[in-house]
């Protein structure tokens, strides 16, 4: 262990990705860990900037999250919520009244010029996170919808919507002209990095938006440690939410070999359930390298046993760079 530099660049988003991110944090010293979140959820509501992988990823490795639910804080009092509903206002995204002085500072802060980055290592410090967590980018970039009912931003489509309508393309938009955050591209490139891992996130909705910036491509490509995609699939079924639908929908293969093909170009590795050992042969001849653990996380031991696994492949060696 080099315990005073950075060690792993983990990619997450919301639910899935934050358990990963907060077994890591566990089990990692604090200077190792830089975790980059999705920015592609985040959009303005009820006149608020609401980042929620970013927040996810906070209150998850803080411990302060609501574990049932996946996002929002446990603890939570809802008066703000029910004023609204009573006011007839929007009220289908549920802000608690602690998680609405996460947004109301942050909202205050951004008008007042201060970036995204600089915001997500204030707000992560004081709520008791000692590893950094970064946004992906400081610039917006947004996740869209194509769908059989038209366009939808990302949280009409997951919450209002509650994923339902068929997915036939997404947009990130705004990663054309986006770079990565300064604290990302800086990690990347620190000769002390062991690896990047890519936490068991949605590919396509929650990780597609980091990857969809060209810079963010490269520099995973360039840079010397490999990157390990853990699989959040096991068999044809995600733990959480739309990633098989969302796979199937768009023509992918619902499994750990679709994963795969998806994140080809940029992975060198990849974690698997033991389950999938049959996809491993379909997978190495990407030239992918494929190890196994048990990918499930049901309670918060299962996040750090997970973590101590995929710390240990990237610490045997087995998973290399390759040649491109
Ligand atoms: N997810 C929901 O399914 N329903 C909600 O009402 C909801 C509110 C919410 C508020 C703050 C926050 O940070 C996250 C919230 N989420 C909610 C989760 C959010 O939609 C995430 O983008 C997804 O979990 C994907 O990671």
């Amino acid at each position: 262990m080099r315990a005073n530099g950075l060690e792993i660049v983990a990619l997450s988003g919301g639910v899935g990705g934050a358990k990963l991110a907060m077994g890591l944090a566990r089990t990692l010293p604090a200077k190792a860990l830089l975790v980059v979140a999705n920015v592609g959820d985040d959009f303005d509501h009820l006149g608020l900037s609401i980042t929620p992988d970013i927040d996810t990823i906070i209150y998850t490795i803080a411990g302060l999250n609501n574990w049932g639910q996946g996002w929002g804080r446990a603890d939570e009092s809802w008066n703000f919520m029910d004023t609204i509903g009573d006011l007839g206002g929007e009220d289908w995204f549920q802000l608690g009244d602690r998680d609405l002085a996460l947004h109301v500072w942050r909202t205050d802060q951004l008008r007042r010029g201060a970036t995204l980055s600089t915001l997500t290592a204030a707000a992560a410090e004081r709520l008791g996170v000692t590893c950094t967590i970064c946004p992906s980018s400081d610039l917006p970039i947004r996740t869209i919808l194509e769908t059989a009912e038209g366009e939808l931003d990302f949280q009409r489509y997951f919450v209002r919507r509650r994923a339902e309508p068929e997915v036939r393309a997404i947009q990130y938009r705004g990663a054309e002209t986006a770079v990565p955050s300064p604290l990302f591209m800086a990690g990347l490139s620190n000769p002390s990095l062991r690896a990047t891992i890519i936490c068991p996130s949605n590919p396509v909705l929650s990780i597609g938006p980091i990857i969809a910036m060209d810079s963010a491509r490269k520099a995973l490509v360039d840079a010397p440690a490999p990157v390990i995609a853990v699989s959040p699939i096991k068999g044809e079924s995600a733990f959480k939410g739309p990633t098989a639908r969302n796979m199937r929908n768009l023509g992918m293969t619902p499994n750990a070999l679709g994963v795969a093909r998806y994140y080809q170009p940029l992975i060198d590795g990849m974690v698997i359930d033991h389950a999938d050992a049959a996809l491993a042969p379909a997978i190495r001849e990407m030239g992918i390298a494929v190890a196994m653990s048990d990918i499930s996380m049901p309670e918060p031991e299962d996040c750090e046993r997970l973590a101590r696994d995929v710390l240990a492949i990237v610490d045997d060696g087995s998973i290399r760079k390759r040649s491109r």
